[in-house]
């Protein structure tokens, strides 16, 4: 199909409650929103970029210049039968990995729309693929979640909101850590629940020299410890995987099929986050997950505290077989009063979400709602 119109749309909305990490604490969240049309249809795509480079070094106005003035042109006007299209037609483009994710996946919903089956079903999620063999099992239509819960003020703070969170269902909870906000924190919260699924996130809070308090972390049976070094590094990884019993799982990282493979190689993780905008689209995206499961390496969705439209991207990669650990991919309510589009993700009380089965992503962007949280919008056509 021909794409004949891209818009984005610059949104800021105000998060339920706020939520701080290692690198600051954030009371709203900005992103791009990628519209595509072509057809009669239109699809949606998110930059889960933020306003400034704190998580990652794009942020919106670098995602809005690479979009407007490269990757957009590289489409518009231009007739798209496949994802590998669109992804052909970035190739000259140089990282910006959030900026083209947004745009890729508008088009992935557009042509999903189009062929009249579900995003998860059009990534081969939903359905067995044939290269995965007779282990796949069948249809994926619900999949498992947990929770990710910032940094607190106390700890007292922090235990209310796990109980918040478990007594809602989640079956899996995410500590964000960072130094001074460690080994407590978790021994605080496996003592009140010995049982419980339990993470932690350092976003990049540490060095190599902090390996023993790193240590200290594997008393307390925790699934993983995510991207505790360096965002760039994965040498030091390997060094502190060796040094661990607790899978490290790298986030921060990992920015395209490449850094997977390359980390991998060098045993700097045993698990990989999989978040569709760092890593560059949902095609990056896929390929990573084929790689880890080639080598038996586990995988998860991320999240980025998306909106409906960056949650039902996610929950679509999310069906693929090996994800097998729960995604920070919380019900709609854990992150905004009222969100862009419906229907909202609701938790069930198996800690899943369900995967909606409507044509693409499955859920609809309401224009009220979004013009009331945009402070720009551009429209670009032929
Ligand atoms: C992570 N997400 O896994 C990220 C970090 C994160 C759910 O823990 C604005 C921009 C806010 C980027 C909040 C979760 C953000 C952000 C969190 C990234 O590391
Ligand atoms: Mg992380």
């Amino acid at each position: 199909m021909k794409i004949e119109r891209v818009e984005l749309h610059h949104v800021e909305m105000e998060l339920v409650h706020p939520f701080e990490t290692s690198f600051g604490r954030e009371f709203t969240r900005s992103c791009v929103l990628v519209s595509v049309q072509a057809d009669g249809l239109t699809g949606w795509g998110e930059c889960p970029v933020d306003a400034g480079p704190w998580f990652s070094s794009e942020t919106v106005e670098t995602a809005w210049h690479v979009l407007r003035d490269f990757l957009v042109p590289a489409v518009l006007e231009k007739n798209v039968a496949s994802p590998g299209d669109v992804v052909d037609r970035f190739r000259r483009v140089r990282g910006h990995p959030m900026a083209r994710a947004g745009l890729e996946n508008a088009v992935w919903d557009l042509l999903a729309q189009a062929q009249g089956v579900s995003l998860a079903n059009l990534l081969g999620g939903s359905r067995a693929r044939p290269e995965h063999g007779p282990t796949v099992r069948g249809r994926r239509d619900r999949v498992p979640v947990g929770v990710s819960v910032g940094i607190e003020p106390t700890i007292k703070l922090l235990l209310n909101r796990v109980a918040q969170h478990v007594a809602e269902g989640y079956g899996r909870i995410k500590l964000k850590i960072k130094p001074g906000w460690d080994v407590d924190v978790v021994r605080a919260t496996r003592e009140r629940w010995p049982n419980l699924p339990l993470q932690v996130d350092a976003n990049c809070a540490y060095t190599l020299a902090d390996a023993p308090i790193l240590k200290e972390l594997d008393d307390f049976d925790l699934l993983l410890i995510e991207q505790p070094l360096h965002h760039e590094d994965i040498v030091d990884h390997a060094a502190l995987q060796g040094q661990l019993r607790t899978p490290l799982c790298l986030d921060e990282s990992i920015r395209s099929p490449e850094h997977a493979r390359w980390a991998l190689d060098i045993g700097a993780c045993r698990v990989i986050n999989i978040k569709v905008g760092r890593v560059g689209g949902l095609s990056a995206a896929r390929q990573i997950h084929d790689l880890c499961a080639a080598r038996s390496v586990p995988v998860w969705c991320g999240g980025m505290l998306e909106t409906n439209v960056g949650r039902a991207t996610n929950v679509a990669l999310a069906t693929l077989p090996n994800f097998l650990l729960p995604g920070d991919i919380s019900a709609s309510a854990r992150y905004y009063r009222e969100d862009v589009a419906a229907p909202d993700f609701v938790l069930n009380n198996d800690s899943t979400l369900s995967v909606p089965h409507g044509p693409g992503l499955g859920v609809r962007v309401i224009p009220e709602r979004l013009a009331a949280v945009r402070l720009r919008h551009l429209a670009l056509s032929g």
